[in-house]
């Protein structure tokens, strides 16, 4: 009888551990797009063990007022969290809530937005939302933009926060073929000066149009942006490599485009870093070949590779997506 009820238990553990590994082992690829929906404008992060993405709801220009995000712990199931922020949270919004960015700072989660498709000052712009937790809710952190107004002439939308190895936070920003650095205070909703006395600094790149990225990798500046109509096939991204976050940015080439296979107008795109020293997804929108309308855009994830010299390898763009990978622990399969 005891022996029997080890045998038992040996077998239940065997089968336990099975279990485990089978639940936890990555699966197969995340397609393209990676969850349903019209979406555009993706930020990607990484909480703790989670993927995250932040889209604009590609919805009809007079819907465009709220925010959906998705979690993931392997880049291929993806929860979605809806509604995060809506107008009914930014009491200054009426229309246009755009391209979010998203960073965290001692247990608060700054959403950053674009809100109204701002042309005249006082009528919009760039705003701050805060939650405790990545899924929110957000609410809007000032009771007004944090910019509103045209600086250089940087339409204030499509802001992307970058945190410094040195702690310092920078928001570049812009639309209309212009693009602007401003520094973040560190409450992260007050702007503060460069060294210089600037608020405001342009560092448009030659073919610049919006959706500005900043990556970080190896000591050096990846800096980004999107080029051509985003309701066009022409969309696509390009890049430079600097020593500096403020430039001079160089442009060197496209690494995001259309593939008249797959899909058009790749492009508004942001990196998430996987756990592997150069493990890099490049997290877009597109539109599907039998698109309709300029809002027929989908929210998909590729590869995006370095060449030993440090330069981007242009991007693939696919149907099968990428492969599942975990973090926080080592990447395995079973079957
Ligand atoms: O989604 C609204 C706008 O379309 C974004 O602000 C632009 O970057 C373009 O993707």
């Amino acid at each position: 009888m005891a022996k029997s009820s080890t045998i038992s238990g040996v077998v239940f553990i065997i089968l336990a551990v099975l279990f485990t590994f089978m639940t936890l082992s990555d699966g197969g690829y995340s397609g393209n797009p990676v969850f349903e929906g019209k979406y555009a404008d993706p930020e990607g992060a990484v909480f703790g063990k989670e993927y995250w993405i932040y889209p604009t709801s590609s919805l009809p220009y007079g819907e465009q007022m709220f925010l959906d995000a998705f979690s993931s712990e392997d880049l291929t199931r993806w929860e979605k969290h809806p509604k995060i922020i809506t107008y009914k949270d930014i009491p200054w919004l009426r229309q246009a809530l755009w391209a979010p960015s998203i960073v965290q700072k001692d247990g608060t989660f700054y959403l950053f937005f674009g809100g109204n498709d701002m042309h005249e000052k006082g009528e919009g712009g760039i705003g701050v939302a805060t939650a405790s937790s990545p899924e929110g809710p957000f609410k809007d952190a000032l009771g007004k933009p944090l910019i509103d107004e045209v600086v250089n002439g940087a339409q204030p939308i499509d802001q992307h926060v970058f945190k410094d190895d040195d702690g310092k936070y920078y928001m570049y920003y812009g639309g209309w073929r212009h693009c602007n650095v401003v520094r973040l205070s560190d409450d992260l909703v007050s702007l503060s000066r460069f060294e210089d006395g600037d608020i405001f600094k342009e560092i448009t790149p030659e073919g610049y149009v919006e959706g500005p990225f900043m990556l970080k990798k190896d000591g050096k500046y990846y800096f980004m942006w999107s080029e051509g109509n985003w309701t066009a096939s022409d969309y696509r991204v390009a890049y430079t490599i600097s020593d500096s976050p403020i430039g001079p940015f160089k442009r060197i080439g496209t690494i995001l485009e259309s593939d008249p296979e797959i899909a058009t107008g790749a492009g508004h795109h942001s990196i998430i870093k996987g756990q592997m020293r150069d493990e890099y997804y490049i997290v877009y929108h597109r539109h599907p070949l039998d698109q309709k309308d300029g809002n027929d855009r989908v929210v998909c994830i590729d590869r995006l590779f370095f060449r030993k010299d440090g330069t981007i390898v242009p991007v693939k763009i696919t149907d099968k997506g990428v492969k599942a990978a975990r973090l926080g622990r080592r990447n395995f399969r079973m079957f």
